[in-house]
């Protein structure tokens, strides 16, 4: 009786044992690894009030746009040296980056304060060597989408193309992977799931809504219909 006792009180610890092991001895102590708790955008900015990425109207003339990364592409064509053709790693670890608070205005009433970062547009073209006759730049985009520039709008101006919004990756319905920051422009202007920029001498050239009707500068000054 007194040896089964002994042997039950053994066969306890031991369980016991295994268990604690069991529960314990596998787990990392708290503090030795970082969970990532996924990316939250930033709402401020040197003092400012930002929109959220939530906050646009989607209204893209075909809903949005989902882009296989691994097969993109961003092409420089048209009135260049050399038309060349970048990968989103390119475009992302190639080029200075710059970050900027801009609101769009869409024709519709509504506007957003966003921090976007991104690449120039101009440092961009550079690459490709961009030649006298080019008086135009053409963005052409995934969903068949196309708006235009004077090239002295891009040339001389710090005008990105932003891949992040708020510090987080520009989501799919944003425009991913690159979005134009077309500062001082109508939101028409800042066209979304960019795939080519053309250098074009076609001065007369209308994209989108501009053959639509609005206005071709799209000048938030100016008013969207001239
Ligand atoms: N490729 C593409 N870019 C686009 C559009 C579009 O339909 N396709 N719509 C434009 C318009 S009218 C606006 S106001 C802005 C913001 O649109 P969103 O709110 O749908 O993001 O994207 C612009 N860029
Ligand atoms: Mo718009």
């Amino acid at each position: 009786m007194k040896k089964l006792g002994i042997f039950a009180a053994a066969v306890s610890i031991a369980l016991i044992a295994v268990f604690a092991f069991g529960l314990f001895g596998c787990q990392s102590s708290p503090g030795t690894s970082t969970v990532p708790l996924g990316n939250v955008e930033v709402r401020e900015y040197q003092g400012e009030d930002l929109s959220s990425v939530n906050d646009f109207r989607e209204n893209s003339i075909k809903g949005p746009q989902y882009i296989d990364i691994d097969e993109y592409q961003l092409q420089v064509t048209g009135l260049v040296e050399n038309p060349t053709s970048f990968t989103y790693d390119e475009v992302v670890n190639d080029f200075t980056h710059y970050q900027k608070a801009v609101i769009l205005h869409c024709v519709e009433g509504w506007s957003v304060k966003i921090l976007w970062e991104g690449m120039q547009v101009r440092d961009i073209i550079a690459r490709a060597g961009p030649l006298d006759e080019a008086k135009v730049v053409i963005f052409h985009a995934y969903d068949g989408y196309t708006t235009s520039f004077p090239i002295e709008f891009i040339m001389d101006n710090p005008i990105i193309m932003a891949y992040k919004m708020n510090e987080i990756e520009m989501p799919a319905e944003r425009g991913y992977p690159f979005a134009l920051v077309a500062e001082s422009k109508w939101g028409y202007k800042w066209i979304k799931w960019v795939t080519q920029i053309e250098l074009s001498d076609d001065i007369n050239y209308k994209g989108f809504w501009e053959e639509r009707g609005f206005s071709n500068s799209g000048n938030i000054s100016e008013g969207y219909f001239n």
